[in-house]
């Protein structure tokens, strides 16, 4: 600015100097003009305007990432097995347990099942879900309690991967499923050593029709010997 404040009687000189001031600080406000300080990098000889447009394309395309990831996260959600007509899909995660012997047995729905020392602790992973199977059982006539899996096709899900076994496999659990009135963990059995067998009793399978069960038929599952 030209200092023609020089010019003026001294009491104005410091009002039209504050009125410049002033008038400097809105336009730079307004992204009209550049704050007149010593520019050190690029950031700082951009206007205001310029400054508020980036942050706003860096906001918008956060944005757009989280809402990319989720989108992705539901696709991989419709194309997960939540087994005949979905009907786990609500049940993901729901967990039952049952204690027998020296365990607490766990097994959340399409998750993971556990075994839990009474006496305390840590865990010993029985595998991780991988997959629902159909099964044929001849356990013959449930007992009159009706905790129990009878005879004919029975929806199953498969846990892998479990906690590795001192000389033999990495856990694994089949955890087999009848109708029931409300989800419950029945029976637990190790068929083989690390190689378990729940049996469950869940208002999940009533409508299951094991000629149209999942496609990967998991065989024929012998009846179920020595609980534990
Ligand atoms: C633990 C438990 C048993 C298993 C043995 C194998 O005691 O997981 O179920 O048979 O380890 O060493």
């Amino acid at each position: 600015m030209y200092s023609f404040e020089a010019y003026l009687p001294i009491q104005l000189r410091s009002w039209v100097d504050n009125q410049l001031r002033a008038l400097r600080h809105t336009l730079v406000e307004k992204g009209i003009l550049i704050a007149s300080s010593t520019p050190s990098s690029d950031q700082q000889t951009e206007t205001k305007a310029v400054t508020n447009a980036r942050n706003a394309v860096t906001g918008a395309e956060t944005q757009l990432n989280d809402l990319r990831n989720n989108q992705k996260q539901h696709e991989a959600d419709l194309s997960k097995d939540y087994g005949p007509d979905d009907v786990f899909r609500s049940m993901a995660k729901t967990c039952i347990s049952t204690e027998s012997g020296e365990y607490t047995y766990e097994v959340c729905f399409m998750s993971s099942a556990a075994q839990k020392p009474k006496k305390g602790g840590s865990q010993t992973g029985m595998g991780n879900f991988v997959r629902f199977e159909t099964v044929d059982v001849d356990d013959g006539p449930p007992p009159a309690n009706g905790r129990g899996l009878g005879t004919g096709k029975r929806l199953a899900m498969k846990f892998e991967n479990g906690q590795h076994c001192w000389n033999g496999p990495n856990r694994s659990t089949m955890v087999i499923m009848a109708c029931a009135e409300k989800d419950e963990l029945w029976k637990i059995a190790e068929e083989e050593k690390c190689v378990y067998r729940m049996e469950v009793g869940t208002p999940a399978v009533c409508g299951f029709d094991g000629d149209k069960g999942p496609q990967q038929d998991a065989g024929s599952v012998p009846p179920t010997r020595d609980e534990l």
